[in-house]
């Protein structure tokens, strides 16, 4: 096996970085890939992670792979529209969660705290085409992706947001107490659930010519979505009408979309109160939030985010990659 599992010993990691009910955190590694990278995760990947590695790819999958909060749930659903040539019905009756699975999902929260059927198998037993969520940064992904080459799609988010938005996130689904300070110093120190967040990108953005990768970015979707939708129809090999793309793009705004029991995961925020026995209607917290671009703003204090930008221009430079990238890091 080319993963290793290391044990996190840090005192402080421990009690505060638990997340959805786990309290003990390992540190993936792949010993075979050609860089030095990890993954910091809950300890129920350890049981897990030789599976998820050796899963079955199919020529015909389409994978979204994607650091969490970088606007995954809004680009799978785009993807998953443009492969069916536009379908509002089927998410009536089939939440993304089922149409989209998301891979490695059951081993990001103890079962005690959220128990939900097993992704992986209800992907491994699907007859019909795949559509594949994963947030496993690119060493950690199924091997067979580098031989197979199934479509996929890479949405990147600018540094900041995705912090901001993994803080609340962590703060309601995960359930951890940190304040938006002590968060802010795990995000930057990789102490977070996939994390490290630069070489998550990084490593995809350096194969964004591959002919079966695709790199977008929220910014871009934010700023231009018909654009997107027409480029991403493009590489998944279908055409949509003008008028199927303005239509998909309304259905994805920011206002639809949040009110959109599909892809709203409220029944996953229902059975986590139910299980603390908090009251959902007096939490302060919806999954598909604010989405906006560059609201960090309004939230992050000026000496983070000049912290913060510095940790990105020390990453990239040890990194050594070109500097469009900062486009996808600082951009809004
Ligand atoms: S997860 O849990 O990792 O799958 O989360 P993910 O879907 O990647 O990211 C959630 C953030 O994406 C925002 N979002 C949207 N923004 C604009 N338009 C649409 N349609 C949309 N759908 C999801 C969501 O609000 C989260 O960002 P924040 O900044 O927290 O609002």
């Amino acid at each position: 096996m080319s993963i290793v599992c290391e044990k996190i010993q840090d005192k402080e990691v421990q009690e505060k970085a638990n997340f959805g009910g786990c309290y003990e955190f390992i540190l993936l590694k792949n010993i075979k890939w050609n860089k030095d990278r990890s993954c910091f995760h809950t300890h129920l990947f350890r049981d897990r992670i030789e599976s998820y590695y050796n899963f079955e790819v199919r020529p015909d999958d389409v994978f979204l792979v994607s650091f969490p909060k970088s606007g995954t749930t809004f680009s799978q659903e785009m993807v998953w529209q443009i492969s069916q040539g536009i379908d509002f019905e089927t998410p009536k009756v089939q939440p993304q969660e089922i149409r989209f699975p998301h891979l490695e999902m059951n081993s990001m929260f103890a079962k005690e705290m959220l128990d939900f059927p097993d992704r992986y198998a209800i992907l491994n037993e699907r007859k019909t085409q795949r559509f594949i969520k994963s947030h496993l940064p690119a060493p950690f992904l199924p091997k067979q992706v580098w031989s197979v080459k199934p479509k996929i799609i890479y949405v990147a988010r600018n540094a900041k947001d995705t912090a901001i938005s993994y803080y609340h996130f962590y703060k309601h689904a995960g359930q951890n107490q940190a304040s938006l300070r002590e968060f802010l110093d795990f995000f930057m120190n990789d102490n977070v659930l996939y994390g490290p967040y630069h070489n998550h990108v990084i490593d995809f953005w350096q194969m964004r010519n591959e002919e079966n990768i695709h790199f977008i970015t929220f910014q871009d979707m934010k700023r231009d979505l018909p654009s997107v939708i027409e480029k991403t129809a493009k590489f998944l090999g279908k055409s949509l009408s003008k008028e199927q793309i303005l239509t998909l793009a309304d259905y994805l705004s920011f206002d639809t979309f949040s009110k959109n029991t599909s892809v709203n995961r409220e029944d996953m925020f229902l059975q986590l109160c139910n299980t603390m026995n908090l009251d959902r209607e007096k939490q302060d917290y919806n999954f598909i939030r604010k989405g906006k671009s560059g609201s960090f703003r309004e939230e992050m204090p000026e000496d983070l985010i000049e912290k913060f930008n510095e940790w990105t221009l020390r990453e990239t430079e040890k990194a050594n990659v070109d500097p469009e990238i900062q486009s996808v890091f600082f951009g809004v």
